[in-house]
């Protein structure tokens, strides 16, 4: 834009205003001519040149001047810093099958197979039969122990309803923490009877024997007996010779008899001390 600053309709009312504030004095100072005389009066010698005015009050702010013209194209800027990556684009379609590779060579001839694998596993089977078999024991013996089962301050007293020789009987108790009963005193074998009779048994093994040495008989523990036995009449006698074991009769009495023999039996178990 080529404009000349002084014919600028801003710049010439700047000027206008300047020249009021400047000159404006100066009318003010003029002498006043009464037009209204008619009689000519001689004017008087001229008054001396008046003070020289005050200074006068600071002028009001200029207006904003016009834009200025548009300066010369500046200097190529420095690199900028590098972006952040940006986001991962779509998945790009599936690419076009291949061509078939080439046949690989034949493999080994295998060896010839064995008539019969299985050994192993009727090995397998076998063993499953005796684990279902134990287990089918143990949910028998606590089945029956929950139907009755008595106890002293000291012991828990249980039949096992089946019939075994002497010494599975006390193998029977034994791998159950138990051990064949042994009545050491009145009160233990009056408990024991009584839950012989009640179960409606004619006998039953107990833990009592004397396989060591005849005559001497002892409990299944391995301590002899003391204080306590309960004889039937007449017993012990080893009749055949070979009565090593002792069996209770429902009346609570002993008699010995031979431990082949397979019969119910009495397991007893010791109370946990607190
Ligand atoms: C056997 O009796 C004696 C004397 O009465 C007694 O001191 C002992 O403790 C008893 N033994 C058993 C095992 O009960
Ligand atoms: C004691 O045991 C023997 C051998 O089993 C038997 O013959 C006899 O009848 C038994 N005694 C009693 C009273 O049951
Ligand atoms: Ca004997
Ligand atoms: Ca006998």
């Amino acid at each position: 834009m080529k404009t000349q600053p002084w014919k600028h309709p801003t710049f010439l009312l700047i000027f206008f205003f300047f020249q009021v504030q400047v000159f404006g004095l100066d009318d003010d100072s003029r002498p006043a001519t009464d037009i209204c005389s008619t009689h000519t009066i001689l004017s008087g010698p001229k008054g001396d040149e008046g003070e020289k005015g005050d200074p006068g009050e600071v002028g009001r702010h200029g207006k904003v001047g016009p834009t200025g013209s548009k300066g010369s194209k500046g200097v190529v800027g420095d690199a900028g810093d590098q972006g952040t990556m940006g986001k991962i684009g779509p998945i790009g379609r599936k690419g076009d099958k291949g061509l078939k590779g080439l046949s690989g060579t034949s493999g080994v001839k295998g060896k010839a197979g064995a008539v019969c694998d299985c050994g192993r596993y009727r090995k397998v089977v076998g063993q499953l039969d005796i684990t279902v078999a134990r287990l089918k024991s143990s949910m028998k013996f606590v089945k029956n122990v929950l139907a009755g089962i008595r106890e002293t301050e000291e012991k828990y007293y249980y039949i096992v309803q089946e019939e075994k020789s002497y010494r599975d009987a006390l193998t029977h108790c034994r791998i159950r923490d138990g051990i064949l009963a042994m009545p050491k005193d009145e009160a233990a074998n009056a408990v024991i009877s009584d839950y012989v009779s009640k179960t409606g048994l004619f006998r039953v093994f107990i833990g009592v024997n004397d396989m060591d040495r005849e005559g001497h008989f002892m409990y299944a523990d391995r301590t002899p007996l003391q204080n306590y036995s309960n004889w039937k009449e007449g017993e012990p006698d080893d009749t055949s010779g070979q009565e090593d074991c002792v069996e209770m009769l429902s009346t609570g009495k002993w008699n010995d008899t031979e431990c082949h023999l397979t019969m119910f039996f009495v397991c007893e178990f010791p109370k946990k001390r607190k």
